[in-house]
């Protein structure tokens, strides 16, 4: 990947003629595949880099739990709202290891979340979406915690010894999300014609989106070939879709569903499906903020913090009385 991705020329690194002495020697940890631990040295920029991608990460968890936290109060049965509770519940813990990932690295999460509220930090585009119909929690779960899921397998291998902890976790709660995601698209599309109808609808709205979760095209990511250097990234956000669709294709097929791409087709000389091409101009466009949700969603987070600020005092309080008793 990286070769490949240097050839692009998008995305100049440094090679190892132009490093200091101590960024030889951390490149040369990187490559023999030692971990970068939260006390090791490490280049501004690596720290920096790791600080953009784990709370954008974080802050995705934080914001996922909202299309989601929509069909609570209407999911169909008792059993089906329990799990989509804990899925949420989840993902609200994911968000807090990786604040506290993003913390080792010197930052403060209070930082961190008044960046989010101000909107001047970015989660995945695909929150962005809104969930219409009961369907749109088989097709989130199947089809975005199956994407985070690819995206996020390399990442428990990747240098950042905290990242790469906490995402051991992450994944394997992500794989129940998407085994209860996929669960729910399997009983509309054996239920009535207008349940297989909702599922059709839901994977017709959420497909090209959650392609768009991988980030831009290898050609346009700007931040790759650094990251693969430092081996951040393993597999670059192109390696990562087509591994998407090569898993998700058999899995709608067996739904009897139709993958809303009519130049999808299976090449038997590559062994991977070829797909049409993705609207970039809508992800650039959700990335600007003009999303269908992004502002509702912006709104409902800081509403939160608000709201939530009276707990945060009465938990300061307490330590510090708490304190001050030992002290005496
Ligand atoms: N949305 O140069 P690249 C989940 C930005 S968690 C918004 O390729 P990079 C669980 C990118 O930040 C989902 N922005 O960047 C769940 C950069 O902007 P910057 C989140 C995006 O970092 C399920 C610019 O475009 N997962 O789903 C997106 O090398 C259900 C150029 O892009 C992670 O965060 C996007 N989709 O690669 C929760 C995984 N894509 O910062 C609840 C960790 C790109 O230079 C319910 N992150 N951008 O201003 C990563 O692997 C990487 O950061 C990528 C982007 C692959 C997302």
């Amino acid at each position: 990947m990286y070769a490949q991705l240097v050839e692009t020329g998008l995305n100049q690194v440094q090679s190892l003629a132009d490093m200091g002495e101590e960024e030889r020697a951390f490149q040369a940890r990187i490559d023999a595949g030692v971990k970068i631990e939260a006390k090791d040295w490490m280049p501004d920029a690596y720290r920096k880099t790791l600080i953009r991608q784990i709370s954008q990460h974080a802050h995705s968890e934080i914001v996922g739990q909202l299309p989601e936290g929509n069909w609570v109060t209407r999911a169909p049965t008792l059993k089906r709202k329990s799990i989509l509770l804990a899925k949420i519940q989840d993902e609200a813990g994911h968000g807090l290891y990786l604040y506290s990932a993003a913390e080792t690295l010197g930052v403060s999460r209070d930082d961190l979340i008044a960046a989010l509220n101000a909107g001047k930090a970015k989660y995945s585009s695909i929150f962005n979406y809104p969930t219409l119909s009961w369907a749109d929690m088989g097709a989130v779960g199947w089809l975005v915690d199956g994407s985070a899921i690819i995206n996020q397998i390399p990442l428990c291998r990747c240098s950042y010894g905290p990242y790469a902890r906490a995402m051991i976790r992450v994944c394997k709660e992500e794989s129940f999300h998407a085994r209860q995601g996929y669960d729910i698209m399997l009983s509309l599309c054996n239920g009535t014609p207008e349940q297989k109808a909702m599922a059709q609808d839901a994977l017709n709205r959420w497909w090209w989106p959650s392609l768009m979760m991988f980030g831009p095209s290898d050609a346009e990511s700007v931040n790759s070939a650094q990251s693969a250097q430092w081996r951040i990234k393993l597999f670059s956000n192109d390696e990562l879709r087509q591994r998407m669709v090569d898993q998700t294709v058999p899995q709608a097929e067996f739904l009897g569903l139709t993958v809303p791409d009519p130049d999808l087709k299976f090449n038997a000389a590559t062994g991977h499906y070829e797909f049409g091409a993705i609207d970039w101009s809508e992800f650039h466009n959700v990335l600007k903020g003009n999303g269908p949700c992004n502002k509702e969603r912006l709104k409902t987070r800081v509403k939160a913090w608000d709201d939530g600020a009276w707990f945060r005092e009465a938990l300061v309080a307490y330590a510090d009385k708490k304190a001050a008793r030992a002290a005496a």
